[in-house]
């Protein structure tokens, strides 16, 4: 696959590691895995060949569009239950194995499936959860890409409250890595903001067994 030229390969690779520091949680930035050239094209790519849907959530009684398009893509034999209903994945595209196989060089892992998610600006949205739905085993390895507008990805400890909230600023070609306890005892959102945003293409990537 050739997206890219090998000097933007070695470019990509001089990336920003932070390990943080929490309780009951394994939680990795890799900032820069991607260059801001790759992140660009690959931001382009993703927005106008992704097969995007407008989900719906019910809140307070009434059926409402979700605030940001998704779309669930992988290995054909991998489906997944997503608010209740039964997902059968798209199949990867050139950009998306591109992708995978960046993450996956670098951390050793080998990913099934891929949710993706558009915010179109500001206003969208994703609320408090933790990914821990049974198909993805006993402590689920989430690798977290990010292409575009920087947001803020927050995560608060399930019991503990007197843990701070914590904010990291998932910027452009950034990797974030969640492993080991880390969805049983935290959640994290994405919080909708009233500054002028422009769009952000997450895609978080898992192990589903
Ligand atoms: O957009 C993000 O960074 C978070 C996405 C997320 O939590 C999810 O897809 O489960
Ligand atoms: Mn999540």
């Amino acid at each position: 696959m050739n997206l890219f030229s090998n000097a933007e390969m070695e470019d990509a690779s001089r990336e920003k590691i932070i390990h943080f520091d929490l309780p009951d949680a394994d939680v990795i930035l890799y900032e820069d895995l991607f260059t801001k050239k790759e992140a660009e094209t690959l931001q382009k790519n993703l927005i106008e060949k992704i097969q995007w849907r407008q989900d719906k959530i019910k809140m307070f009684g009434k059926l409402l569009d979700q605030p940001r398009l998704t779309a669930f893509y992988g290995d054909a034999n991998k489906p997944y239950s997503y608010s209740g209903i039964m997902m059968a994945p798209v199949d990867w595209n050139e950009d998306l194995l591109f992708i995978k196989n960046r993450i996956e060089k670098f951390v050793n892992i080998r990913f099934t499936s891929v949710l993706l998610n558009y915010y179109r600006d500001g206003k969208d949205s994703m609320g408090w959860h933790a990914d821990d739905e049974k198909e993805l085993g006993q402590n689920p390895i989430i690798g977290s890409v990010s292409f575009g507008e920087t947001r803020n990805f927050q995560m608060r400890h399930k019991t503990q409250k007197e843990i701070k909230k914590v904010d990291i600023p998932l910027s452009n070609g950034s990797f974030l890595l969640m492993k080991g306890a880390t969805q049983h005892f935290w959640q994290h959102q994405i919080p909708k903001t009233s500054r002028e945003l422009s769009s952000r293409i997450n895609l978080t990537f898992r192990v589903i067994l």
